[in-house]
């Protein structure tokens, strides 16, 4: 789509054919192929059949890749202005989505910012839409990456390792290289996401394959802010000829799902169904840009058989949702039989479009896990060992971590801060000081085209709690990405892009150096500053 000054987040097709997939023939006809691509940073053919990935935005609620078959209308609506153009093979027409779902609403902003908004989702809107399609694997928005790009199917050899017939896919924003496992249901292309590779120099944008097997990535950041600090690269990626202890892939099954693991497990951890994390979500439909997590749902692992070979987990899981993400965290219990290893990308994002038919395994259902076990409680327990932190200045003053109400008991300020951001992950100062037990007002003023969060640490413990961070997956993003351990002493929520927030705490009574630091996954290798506490 195009995008112009009038609330430019809602893109337009000014022109014929734009948001559409084209068809060109050998001998040069151009027609008409699919129509609601938004945002296309990628194309390709996975076993012949054209592939291609999406950005985030309006309509579309996070990143994802997909099989696009002639006549096919992914989502965005702009482009069905020209659905009734000679040679449309599209069926669907303006009016069915814009009577289904409001195009007007929320004018003048450009996210949704009434959580009691009734929605649609994407697929409830497919179901009553002719040839309208979901996309075949989600790519969760900032926990998978946040600019989907290229996608190359890895070949069919032992080149590049286990995963030969898989696809990759690049991602801009995050600098990183996901991997999708796709299978058939129903006639129909789902599968699962798993990352690959992060780190990346630049944003990655093109992908190649060398004659030697090797994988060549083209990167970038120009226009658009990346993990990777430098403005271009390109660097390729060998197989090392080790295989690493990773899910190889995730199938659907009639009753849970079956993983298949590049080596063999240990048999009786792997066993164990407490072992796996299980929940599902999906995302809001609709004309303002991106979306919340909606409707997540836990869901209870009843057993974890494990295949003789030790290669492969049938789950058996209570409560799978069609057209649903099943997020699906092996954690740190499963490891290689040896037990030298966890796996190495523990999470699996499975588009489940389709539970397939077929024989149930005729297992007692458990109860809901006890606590101790939920989300928050596992996340607690990476730190359950006693912290060598002083208790942060604000527990013991009685605030809160993200303190956004004056403590009623404050009678003056000591000290007002107001802390920006700058483009390439940058907060606009790299240092602040604050007199040791101070009371402190901080302004976090979010300028960038990206979100962000102020997290005030211990020195030295920046990348610590940014890496447990990344391990919260999901939870993360409903989180703000801000674990639950003692090494975080003070934080903003995440603030969007234009926002800001404004915390209160008290300054650490110890004098010495700090740290801020973004915790959003990539952000806090390079997003930090020094806060000094002086006497
Ligand atoms: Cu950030």
């Amino acid at each position: 789509v195009g995008f112009d000054d009038m609330e430019w987040w809602r893109g337009k097709s000014k022109a014929p054919g734009r948001s559409w997939a084209m068809e060109i023939t050998p001998d040069g006809k151009m027609s008409l192929y699919a129509a609601g691509l938004r945002s296309p940073a990628g194309q390709g053919l996975v076993d012949g059949k054209y592939f291609y990935a999406e950005n985030q935005g309006d309509w579309v609620g996070s990143g994802y890749m997909t099989i696009l078959n002639k006549g096919d209308f992914i989502g965005h609506p702009a482009g069905l202005v020209w659905a009734d153009k000679p040679g449309s093979p599209v069926l669907a027409r303006t009016e069915d989505i814009y009577k289904r779902v409001d195009p007007r609403f929320n004018q003048g902003r450009i996210q949704d910012d009434d959580p009691k908004r009734p929605y649609k989702t994407l697929f409830e809107v497919a179901k009553e839409v002719p040839g309208m399609k979901t996309p075949s694997v989600w790519l969760p928005h900032s926990v998978m990456g946040t600019s989907t790009s290229s996608l190359i199917q890895i070949p069919n050899d032992d080149k590049f390792g286990p995963f030969g017939g898989q696809v990759l896919i690049g991602d801009q924003g995050q600098s990183r290289l996901n991997r999708v496992f796709l299978e058939q249901i129903k006639g129909d292309y789902q599968g699962a996401a798993f990352t690959f590779r992060e780190g990346f120099e630049s944003g990655v944008l093109r992908l190649e394959w060398g004659n030697d097997g090797s994988l060549f990535v083209g990167q970038t950041n120009r226009g658009w802010g990346s993990k990777g600090q430098k403005d271009f690269g390109l660097e390729r990626v060998v197989w090392s000829q080790k295989t690493p202890f990773e899910m190889k892939a995730v199938r659907a099954m009639p009753d849970g799902f079956e993983i298949e693991f590049t080596k063999p497990v240990n048999k009786t951890a792997a066993a164990d169904p407490d072992a796996y994390t299980l929940t599902s979500f999906i995302y809001k439909y609709h004309p303002v840009y991106g979306s919340d997590v909606v409707r997540e749902q836990t869901l209870i692992a009843d057993a974890a058989i494990v295949s003789a070979d030790g290669l492969k987990v049938r789950l058996v899981v209570d409560g799978l949702r069609e057209n649903y993400i099943h997020e699906i965290n092996v954690g740190d219990k499963v490891t290689s039989a040896d037990s030298s290893h966890n796996v190495l990308h523990p999470i699996a994002y499975y588009t489940l479009k389709h539970i397939p038919d077929g024989e149930k395994l005729n297992v007692p259902k458990r109860k809901a896990k006890a606590a101790g076990h939920d989300h928050s409680m596992m996340m607690g327990s990476t730190t359950a060992a006693p912290a060598k932190t002083a208790p942060a200045a604000n527990t013991s003053a009685g605030l809160k971590k993200n303190q956004v109400d004056k403590p009623a008991s404050w009678t003056t300020i000591d000290q007002t801060i107001v802390v920006g951001t700058s483009p390439g992950l940058k907060f606009d100062k790299p240092e602040l000081t604050v007199k040791a037990g101070s009371k402190v007002k901080l302004t976090f003023s979010n300028t960038d085209d990206m979100p962000h969060n102020f997290v005030v640490v211990p020195a030295g413990q920046a990348i610590a709690v940014g890496e447990l961070a990344m391990k919260m997956g999901l939870a993360g993003v409903k989180l703000d990405h801000i674990p639950n351990t003692p090494k975080v002493l003070f934080n903003t929520k995440l603030v969007g892009p234009g926002s800001s927030q404004t915390i209160y705490f008290v300054a650490p009574t110890t004098p010495g150096k700090y740290t801020y630091v973004c915790t959003v996954p990539g952000h806090f290798y390079v997003m930090q500053g020094t806060l000094i506490v002086g006497k």
